[in-house]
Protein backbone atom coordinates (compact mmCIF):
# COMPACT_ATOMS: atom_id res chain seq x y z
CA UNK A 1 0.00 0.00 0.00
CA UNK A 2 1.90 3.07 -1.26
CA UNK A 3 -0.59 5.61 0.37
CA UNK A 4 1.30 7.51 3.12
CA UNK A 5 0.69 7.47 6.68
CA UNK A 6 -2.31 10.74 7.24
CA UNK A 7 -4.53 10.00 4.73
CA UNK A 8 -8.16 9.11 6.23
CA UNK A 9 -11.22 7.66 4.41
CA UNK A 10 -14.75 8.35 6.19
CA UNK A 11 -16.82 6.73 3.97
CA UNK A 12 -20.73 8.23 4.44
CA UNK A 13 -19.62 10.42 7.32
CA UNK A 14 -22.73 13.21 6.72
CA UNK A 15 -25.83 11.56 6.76
CA UNK A 16 -28.37 13.03 4.40
CA UNK A 17 -29.53 15.43 6.51
CA UNK A 18 -26.06 17.09 6.91
CA UNK A 19 -25.77 16.72 2.80
CA UNK A 20 -28.78 18.40 1.76
CA UNK A 21 -28.00 21.37 4.80
CA UNK A 22 -24.62 21.65 3.82
CA UNK A 23 -26.16 21.65 -0.02
CA UNK A 24 -28.32 24.84 0.55
CA UNK A 25 -24.77 26.62 1.92
CA UNK A 26 -23.28 25.45 -1.17
CA UNK A 27 -26.26 27.26 -3.11
CA UNK A 28 -25.83 30.39 -1.20
CA UNK A 29 -22.21 30.78 -1.90
CA UNK A 30 -22.53 30.08 -5.07
CA UNK A 31 -25.19 32.81 -5.57
CA UNK A 32 -22.80 35.29 -4.21
CA UNK A 33 -20.18 33.75 -5.90
CA UNK A 34 -20.81 32.83 -9.22
CA UNK A 35 -18.99 29.26 -10.49
CA UNK A 36 -16.10 30.13 -13.00
CA UNK A 37 -14.04 28.34 -16.03
CA UNK A 38 -10.42 27.95 -14.26
CA UNK A 39 -8.02 27.94 -16.89
CA UNK A 40 -4.15 26.36 -16.68
CA UNK A 41 -1.29 28.45 -16.33
CA UNK A 42 0.67 30.27 -19.40
CA UNK A 43 -1.47 27.80 -21.57
CA UNK A 44 -4.99 28.92 -20.42
CA UNK A 45 -6.04 25.78 -21.12
CA UNK A 46 -9.63 25.43 -19.34
CA UNK A 47 -10.31 22.91 -16.39
CA UNK A 48 -13.44 20.54 -16.96
CA UNK A 49 -14.45 21.25 -13.67
CA UNK A 50 -15.84 24.83 -12.67
CA UNK A 51 -15.07 26.62 -9.41
CA UNK A 52 -16.10 29.28 -6.64
CA UNK A 53 -14.51 29.80 -3.15
CA UNK A 54 -15.75 30.75 0.41
CA UNK A 55 -13.86 32.68 3.06
CA UNK A 56 -10.97 34.83 3.55
CA UNK A 57 -9.07 32.96 0.67
CA UNK A 58 -9.69 31.40 -2.52
CA UNK A 59 -7.59 29.41 -4.44
CA UNK A 60 -7.74 30.07 -7.95
CA UNK A 61 -5.99 29.63 -11.66
CA UNK A 62 -5.37 31.48 -14.46
CA UNK A 63 -3.22 31.74 -17.65
CA UNK A 64 -1.83 35.13 -16.64
CA UNK A 65 -2.03 34.96 -12.90
CA UNK A 66 -1.56 31.24 -12.38
CA UNK A 67 -1.94 28.96 -9.04
CA UNK A 68 -2.58 31.20 -6.40
CA UNK A 69 -4.97 32.39 -3.63
CA UNK A 70 -6.76 35.75 -3.50
CA UNK A 71 -9.96 37.25 -0.90
CA UNK A 72 -11.95 38.08 -4.30
CA UNK A 73 -13.61 36.45 -7.03
CA UNK A 74 -11.72 37.06 -10.41
CA UNK A 75 -14.41 38.30 -12.37
CA UNK A 76 -16.80 40.08 -9.84
CA UNK A 77 -14.39 41.16 -7.83
CA UNK A 78 -16.25 40.62 -4.63
CA UNK A 79 -15.08 39.38 -1.65
CA UNK A 80 -15.69 36.17 -1.59
CA UNK A 81 -18.60 34.63 1.05
CA UNK A 82 -17.80 33.16 4.73
CA UNK A 83 -17.15 29.66 5.33
CA UNK A 84 -20.61 28.34 6.15
CA UNK A 85 -20.67 27.19 10.15
CA UNK A 86 -21.47 23.48 8.67
CA UNK A 87 -18.11 23.30 7.53
CA UNK A 88 -16.37 25.59 9.95
CA UNK A 89 -17.94 22.40 12.53
CA UNK A 90 -16.94 19.37 9.95
CA UNK A 91 -13.33 21.10 10.59
CA UNK A 92 -13.74 21.21 13.78
CA UNK A 93 -14.48 17.32 14.33
CA UNK A 94 -11.78 15.62 11.89
CA UNK A 95 -8.85 17.95 10.92
CA UNK A 96 -7.16 17.83 14.46
CA UNK A 97 -6.03 21.52 13.58
CA UNK A 98 -6.60 24.38 16.28
CA UNK A 99 -6.57 26.97 14.03
CA UNK A 100 -9.57 27.36 11.81
CA UNK A 101 -9.54 26.90 7.54
CA UNK A 102 -8.86 30.23 5.76
CA UNK A 103 -10.59 28.69 2.13
CA UNK A 104 -12.90 26.43 0.76
CA UNK A 105 -12.52 25.57 -2.54
CA UNK A 106 -15.81 24.54 -4.26
CA UNK A 107 -15.69 22.37 -7.54
CA UNK A 108 -18.43 21.55 -9.85
CA UNK A 109 -17.98 18.38 -11.72
CA UNK A 110 -20.64 17.50 -14.32
CA UNK A 111 -20.82 14.44 -16.28
CA UNK A 112 -17.84 15.14 -18.35
CA UNK A 113 -15.55 16.46 -15.77
CA UNK A 114 -12.65 14.94 -14.47
CA UNK A 115 -9.54 16.80 -12.66
CA UNK A 116 -6.13 15.65 -13.37
CA UNK A 117 -3.05 14.55 -10.61
CA UNK A 118 -1.79 16.85 -8.54
CA UNK A 119 -0.60 18.28 -5.56
CA UNK A 120 -2.34 20.47 -2.92
CA UNK A 121 1.29 22.93 -2.41
CA UNK A 122 0.00 26.44 -2.54
CA UNK A 123 -0.30 26.50 0.81
CA UNK A 124 2.07 28.49 3.40
CA UNK A 125 0.87 26.26 6.67
CA UNK A 126 1.68 22.86 5.28
CA UNK A 127 1.00 21.02 8.79
CA UNK A 128 -2.62 21.66 8.63
CA UNK A 129 -4.56 18.65 6.86
CA UNK A 130 -6.73 19.68 3.61
CA UNK A 131 -10.31 18.05 4.16
CA UNK A 132 -12.38 17.55 1.25
CA UNK A 133 -16.37 16.92 0.60
CA UNK A 134 -18.23 15.03 -1.44
CA UNK A 135 -21.80 15.66 -2.29
CA UNK A 136 -24.16 14.66 -5.50
CA UNK A 137 -22.93 12.03 -8.21
CA UNK A 138 -19.92 9.06 -7.39
CA UNK A 139 -16.56 9.85 -8.75
CA UNK A 140 -13.88 7.69 -8.82
CA UNK A 141 -10.71 9.35 -6.71
CA UNK A 142 -7.09 8.34 -6.98
CA UNK A 143 -4.62 8.98 -4.74
CA UNK A 144 -0.84 8.04 -4.77
CA UNK A 145 2.43 9.08 -2.97
CA UNK A 146 4.36 12.26 -2.79
CA UNK A 147 5.71 11.41 -6.36
CA UNK A 148 4.24 12.11 -9.36
CA UNK A 149 4.55 8.14 -10.50
CA UNK A 150 4.41 6.64 -7.28
CA UNK A 151 1.42 3.56 -7.61
CA UNK A 152 -2.00 4.50 -6.53
CA UNK A 153 -5.32 3.77 -5.28
CA UNK A 154 -8.33 3.82 -6.48
CA UNK A 155 -11.39 4.14 -4.41
CA UNK A 156 -15.48 5.49 -5.15
CA UNK A 157 -16.45 8.86 -3.64
CA UNK A 158 -19.67 8.86 -2.86
CA UNK A 159 -22.35 11.79 -1.30
CA UNK A 160 -21.28 12.49 2.28
CA UNK A 161 -18.03 10.66 2.15
CA UNK A 162 -15.30 12.67 3.86
CA UNK A 163 -11.66 12.21 3.08
CA UNK A 164 -8.48 13.97 5.26
CA UNK A 165 -5.21 14.47 3.40
CA UNK A 166 -2.58 15.08 6.64
CA UNK A 167 0.69 14.39 8.03
CA UNK A 168 2.65 12.66 4.93
CA UNK A 169 0.09 12.28 2.96
CA UNK A 170 -0.24 16.41 2.81
CA UNK A 171 1.82 16.43 -0.65
CA UNK A 172 0.32 12.96 -2.04
CA UNK A 173 -0.86 13.41 -5.34
CA UNK A 174 -4.60 12.93 -5.92
CA UNK A 175 -7.00 13.20 -8.59
CA UNK A 176 -10.29 12.41 -10.17
CA UNK A 177 -10.33 10.28 -12.91
CA UNK A 178 -14.10 10.43 -13.86
CA UNK A 179 -17.75 10.49 -12.39
CA UNK A 180 -20.66 8.43 -12.62
CA UNK A 181 -23.77 10.59 -13.68
CA UNK A 182 -27.27 10.18 -12.46
CA UNK A 183 -26.14 7.59 -9.10
CA UNK A 184 -27.24 10.76 -6.64
CA UNK A 185 -30.49 12.63 -6.27
CA UNK A 186 -28.85 15.40 -4.28
CA UNK A 187 -28.11 17.88 -6.87
CA UNK A 188 -31.54 18.12 -9.19
CA UNK A 189 -29.23 18.91 -11.83
CA UNK A 190 -27.11 15.88 -11.61
CA UNK A 191 -23.12 16.48 -11.15
CA UNK A 192 -21.03 16.93 -8.23
CA UNK A 193 -19.82 19.07 -5.64
CA UNK A 194 -16.30 18.76 -4.26
CA UNK A 195 -15.51 21.08 -1.18
CA UNK A 196 -11.93 21.24 0.10
CA UNK A 197 -11.36 23.45 2.96
CA UNK A 198 -7.47 24.40 3.94
CA UNK A 199 -6.01 26.76 6.35
CA UNK A 200 -3.25 29.13 3.89
CA UNK A 201 -1.05 31.10 6.54
CA UNK A 202 0.63 30.15 9.65
CA UNK A 203 -1.58 30.75 12.76
CA UNK A 204 -0.06 33.79 14.69
C1 LIG B 1 -12.24 15.98 -5.65
N1 LIG B 1 -10.26 16.52 -4.45
O1 LIG B 1 -12.53 15.14 -4.80
C2 LIG B 1 -10.87 16.57 -5.72
N2 LIG B 1 -7.55 17.82 -2.59
O2 LIG B 1 -13.04 16.35 -6.49
C3 LIG B 1 -9.07 17.07 -4.22
O3 LIG B 1 -8.42 17.62 -5.08
C4 LIG B 1 -8.54 17.01 -2.85
O4 LIG B 1 -10.02 15.28 -2.16
C5 LIG B 1 -7.00 17.83 -1.36
C6 LIG B 1 -7.46 17.00 -0.36
C7 LIG B 1 -8.48 16.15 -0.61
C8 LIG B 1 -9.04 16.13 -1.88
FE1 LIG C 1 -6.58 18.43 -4.39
Amino acid sequence: MAIPQGFSYLSSYLDEERQRKLLGAVRAVVAHSPLYTPAMPRSGKPLSVRMTNCGSLGWLTDRDGGYRYQPTHPDTGHAWAPIPEDLMRLWREVAGYAAPPEACLINYYSGTSRLGSHKDADETDLSAPVLSVSLGDDAQFHVGGVGRTDPKERLILRSGDVIVLGGAARLAYHGIDRIYPGTSDLLAEGGRFNLTLRRVNLPD
